[in-house]
């Protein structure tokens, strides 16, 4: 089984999803690429398996590797998901497709040598400085405003679109299922936002208004649980502007109309290093952020 006492290492992760998926029929893993290290990628379906395909959500976490409450709130999601009868009706509305982290071998350095690592771990030409920002290296508006082409730079967005492996092998797994997914959830820390498409420019799509509406029954729904507060709205209005990322690429390149960046717990007093005694319960208020929001996408189907 997995615990929420303590935040895992990369190997137990996968290893868990391995378990899930060999104990539950519901449940499926495959590898969909590896990292610049080596590194499988692994993506979880969970299908309650009635007849065919039905209407998808995409969730993804760990893109940068110091969110470490990232990956373990899609796991804590996912859990929730196989076991707690309570969220039955949303396996049954939708299969859900689950990638707990993205940045593996960010996410491992950030256990063995720098805790507050960013990027991935790829070596750049000509340079000492390591990794890509895997958030600026999206091949829709890649290169806009909030992204830097020095290597040197946390927001380095590399020196072409899905330079990196592991954000290529998360398009091509988002892409072969672009007709099934209504909806792409990505995870960071930290802040309180749910964030809303565009984020490379100030300007609203023209369907923000109904993006807008559900995120803002997520947002009520996930406070509803411990008071957490969380600010709705695009990241040039609420954070800044960033070119680059997946949120933009899964509505702007695979035509997700319902794509939201979710920056979770806290604003701040700890960050990127929120204590692990926190794990269950943003777990907890997420998911039911997350279960509100798919209940009124289902509505709209
Ligand atoms: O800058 C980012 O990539 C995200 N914030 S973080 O502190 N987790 O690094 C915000 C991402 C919002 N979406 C895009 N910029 N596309
Ligand atoms: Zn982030």
């Amino acid at each position: 089984g997995m615990s929420f006492t303590r935040y895992h290492r990369y190997n137990e992760i996968i290893s868990y999803a391995k378990q899930q998926a060999a104990r539950d029929g519901m449940v499926s893993y495959q590898s969909i690429g590896t990292s610049s290290e080596g590194r499988e990628i692994g993506l979880v379906k969970i299908s309650d398996g009635t007849g065919g395909n039905k209407p998808a959500i995409w969730m993804d976490g760990g893109i940068h590797a110091r969110e470490w409450i990232s990956p373990a709130t899609v796991t804590y999601i996912m859990h929730k998901l196989i076991t707690d009868n309570n969220y039955r009706d949303l396996v049954q509305n939708f299969d859900w497709y689950i990638v707990p982290i993205i940045n593996v071998d960010g996410y491992e350095y950030t256990h063995t040598r720098d805790r507050l690592w960013r990027k991935t771990r790829r070596t750049n030409q000509g340079t000492h400085c390591v990794g890509t920002d895997p958030n600026r290296n999206w091949g829709f508006k890649w290169g806009g405003p909030g992204s830097s082409g020095d290597p040197c730079s946390e927001i380095y967005r590399g020196p072409k679109p899905f330079s990196e492996p592991e954000t290529s092998a998360v398009a091509n797994a988002v892409l072969a299922r672009r007709n099934q997914i209504k909806m792409y959830l990505t995870f960071h820390s930290y802040s309180q936002l749910w964030l809303l498409p565009w984020s490379y420019t100030r300007q609203r799509p023209s369907d923000y208004s109904e993006l807008q509406r559900l995120g803002l029954i997520g947002a009520r729904a996930l406070a509803s649980t411990y008071g957490t507060r969380y600010r709705v709205g695009s990241a040039p209005e609420i954070l800044y502007e960033a070119a680059g990322g997946s949120d933009d690429w899964a509505k702007g390149s695979a035509g997700i109309k319902y794509s939201y960046t979710l920056e979770l717990r806290d604003t701040g007093t700890y960050g990127f290093a929120l204590p692990a005694s926190q794990i269950t319960a943003t777990g907890e208020e997420t998911l039911r952020g997350v279960a509100a929001t798919a209940r009124a996408l289902h509505k709209t189907l």
